[in-house]
């Protein structure tokens, strides 16, 4: 298992590489360019920079988390080959740097949805959270104001304000796209990725939708275990696989994570590893990593990562915002640090006795 943090990049995070390093265990960042707009080429010079600056803090470029999709690709437009072969070209310029991990999202319009950035515990501290309520009664128009006025002055990974602008133009072009055809728009993706995936050994591991339901009418095809067995046998290239995220996956109580790990066997490339609490019907939060915070059970989730094999990229997720920490929402260090020993923990024991 390799330990990661998600870092944002220079100017963005407001964590450092250094304090990164220092967490016991780290050995390499998930990291991206965070300006790229879907549908804009990463260019060497970027990505080589990009690299320097991990490498110089000690720190391995363990993969991008995410090299995000243009909607006419996700729709099937007029446009499509063009951004696949742009798409393309990025993959080429990340191989030739020796970057073989990219995870991705195919999800309509909005990445990761929430309700609340900030919902206060009892015991202090903030986590992001869902109801779907509170989500029924947001016009989607007004998500992005909802999401970036709580997002304390960061952008935030997959809410770029240039696409938000246009949101009215987005939701048109999904306009009859259902989950098939979203499912066969990804499949076309895909298949032109192989070739150049196979060339520089890059494996694309594909981001469940979070929450795992579909939200404002939009399809969602990443949700649960018939899905994602269905995305694999649609192009069966092990450079097709998946970012097993248990907080999203889990984010739908009927989801069980140790089976669905299972499965997946030889097709997870990266882990991302939280909690999540269920508190009622299309009600969770994000609790603290602990298995006894949340709902789901983190032994039984590592344990299915070790039985299958998995030894890949793992990084905690969101983390609660604790100790007077402010950044981006679920992004602090603190948390993450927390979860990062803990998983170490959960690791080191379950090796041992294996
Ligand atoms: C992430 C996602 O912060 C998060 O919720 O897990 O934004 C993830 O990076 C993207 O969906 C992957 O493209
Ligand atoms: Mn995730």
């Amino acid at each position: 298992m390799q330990m990661t943090m998600r870092w944002f990049g220079p100017g963005h995070d407001p964590v450092t590489l250094q304090q990164i390093r220092q967490v016991p265990g780290i050995v390499g960042v998930i990291t991206t360019l965070y300006n790229k707009l879907p549908g804009e080429r990463w260019e060497v010079a970027e990505i080589k920079a990009l690299k320097e600056t991990v490498e110089k803090s000690g720190l391995k470029l363990s993969g991008i988390e995410s090299v995000n999709v243009h909607d006419a690709i996700k729709t099937g437009g007029a446009e499509r080959d063009k951004y696949i072969d742009i798409y393309i070209e990025t993959l080429e310029n990340l191989g030739k740097q020796d970057i073989h991990l990219v995870c991705y999202n195919f999800m309509p319009v909005f990445d990761w949805t929430r309700s609340d950035l900030a919902k206060m515990r009892e015991d202090g501290s903030t986590v992001l959270a869902y109801d779907q309520k509170a989500i029924d009664a947001i016009n989607p128009d007004d998500m992005f104001a909802s999401i970036s006025k709580q997002s304390g002055g960061h952008t935030l990974a997959g809410w770029e304000p240039e696409r938000m602008a246009r949101l009215k133009e987005l939701f048109a072009m999904y306009k009859g796209i259902d989950e098939e055809k979203l499912l066969a728009n990804l499949g076309y993706f895909l298949t032109r990725l192989m070739p150049v995936c196979e060339k520089y050994n890059i494996n694309m591991a594909i981001h469940p939708d979070d929450p795992a339901w579909s939200v404002f009418g939009l399809p969602r095809i990443v949700t649960g275990k018939e899905k994602l067995l269905r995305i694999l046998q649609n192009v069966d290239n092990p450079h097709n696989g998946v970012t097993l995220c248990t907080g999203s996956l889990g984010s739908n109580p009927q989801n069980d994570i140790p089976d669905i790990i299972s499965a997946l066997k030889g097709r997870i490339h990266f882990a991302h590893v939280r909690n999540v609490r269920h508190t009622a019907p299309g009600v969770f939060e994000e609790s603290a990593h602990l298995s006894s915070d949340g709902s789901l059970d983190m032994f039984a989730i590592m344990k299915a990562l070790y039985d299958i094999g998995f030894r890949g990229a793992v990084r905690p997720d969101h983390g609660r915002a604790i100790w007077g920490e402010t950044g981006m929402p679920g992004y602090g260090l603190y948390d993450r640090a927390l979860g990062v020993a803990y998983l170490n923990g959960l690791y080191e024991a379950i090796d041992k006795m294996s």
